[in-house]
């Protein structure tokens, strides 16, 4: 497709056509994606999450700009919350991301998550390859930071930030969001404020504790989880191959983004958990876990479309009148549908 080699060549107005395909997930999107992926596998992804307000567009903007300044060519992806009631998307990352546009470097691209939980929209991880391909080789993805708890970006993602503001135990997002299992550097922004130091003791003291193994956060047990856990475990052999020794401790790093304080430091902790990883089996792991993921989830999305074609829709009335009228109960239902 000449559009496909376009983007690869670099022609942005193509990587932005493609990238529009994508999401709209056209039919010719597995195509796409088939001619894409030679070329993927080149790029460092960071995921930048955390809850709202913390700060994450602005730190990606810094990152970004520190990135270009060292003449790397940085690809962003900012993940907004898609409200049901408008369908629009924040416009406020939008406008804080624009300035970034003047850089040659930087391509910036701006997603709805259309409803996805976890924190990514569906496609994020098709347009990750595509600005993967195009020659982008730092890829920031912020995710939406919704609060909740957002561990698509660890199977997305080499380096998962995780953005917390000063704040008491109490009041620390990450630890009530769980999500700190799944971070490898934590960002304590906003260290103008007071109270920074104390926070980043409390987050050192949780991180010392949590139990860890290699890419943990990747096969969280989520709902969708059934699959992945035991053919990581088949594939990757015993649970972990770290010890103590040899296992990344997060580091915790201070910085005021709005002033680009500590973004120095937060490159230096980025750097040295690439070369963690780069230097055990981690990012060999870490690579089979994502790729499984994503087999596992369009595995899923091709069974139930494949199963809906199947079923016919008398049948499923039937069996939703029998399960109303308590003839049947749902997990006989399920199992007639799935045996046709
Ligand atoms: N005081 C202070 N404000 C900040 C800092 N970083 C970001 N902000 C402000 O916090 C608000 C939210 O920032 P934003 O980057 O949009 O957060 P996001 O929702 O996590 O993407 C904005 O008004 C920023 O200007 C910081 O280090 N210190
Ligand atoms: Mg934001």
């Amino acid at each position: 497709m000449e559009l496909v080699q376009a983007a690869i060549a670099g022609d942005r107005r193509a990587i932005a056509r493609l990238i529009t395909l994508i999401e709209s997930e056209i039919k010719e999107a597995p195509a796409i994606l088939a001619e894409i992926y030679p070329y993927t596998g080149r790029a460092y992804v960071i995921g930048i999450t955390g809850a709202p307000g913390s700060g994450k567009s602005t730190l990606v903007n810094q990152l970004a700009k520190s990135y270009c300044d060292l003449g790397r060519r940085v690809g962003v992806i900012a993940v907004d919350a898609t409200s049901p009631f408008s369908g629009g998307a924040i416009l406020g990352d939008r406008v804080r991301m624009r300035d970034l546009g003047q850089y040659p470097g930087v391509f910036v691209r701006s997603m709805a998550s259309r409803g996805n939980l976890g924190g990514l929209a569906r496609t994020t991880p098709a347009v990750v390859k595509v600005l993967d391909a195009a020659g982008y080789d730092l890829i920031l993805v912020e995710t939406v930071g919704t609060g909740q708890l957002e561990v698509e970006i660890a199977r997305t993602a080499h380096t998962v930030l995780v953005v917390e503001m000063p704040g008491t135990g109490d009041e620390i997002q990450s630890i009530k969001a769980g999500v700190l299992e799944i971070a490898d550097v934590v960002v304590v922004n906003k260290s103008d404020r007071d109270g920074a130091e104390r926070t980043a003791a409390i987050l050192e003291a949780m991180l010392s504790t949590r139990e860890r193994w290699a890419g943990s956060g990747l096969v969280y047990s989520d709902h969708s989880g059934a699959l992945l856990p035991r053919l990581a475990k088949y594939l990757g052999g015993e649970k972990s191959s770290m010890t103590e020794e040899t296992s990344w401790r997060p580091r915790v790093v201070r910085t005021v983004a709005t002033r680009g304080e500590g973004i120095a430091d937060l490159l230096c902790a980025i750097e040295q958990h690439r070369q963690h990883l780069l230097t055990t089996r981690e990012w060999e792991e870490r690579n089979r876990l994502r790729l499984l993921s994503e087999i596992e989830q369009v595995l899923r999305r091709r069974l139930m479309e494949r199963l809906l074609h199947q079923v016919e829709l008398d049948h499923l009335a039937e069996v939703v009148n029998s399960v109303l009228a308590r003839r049947l109960d749902p997990y006989a239902a399920a199992e007639q549908l799935l045996c046709g």
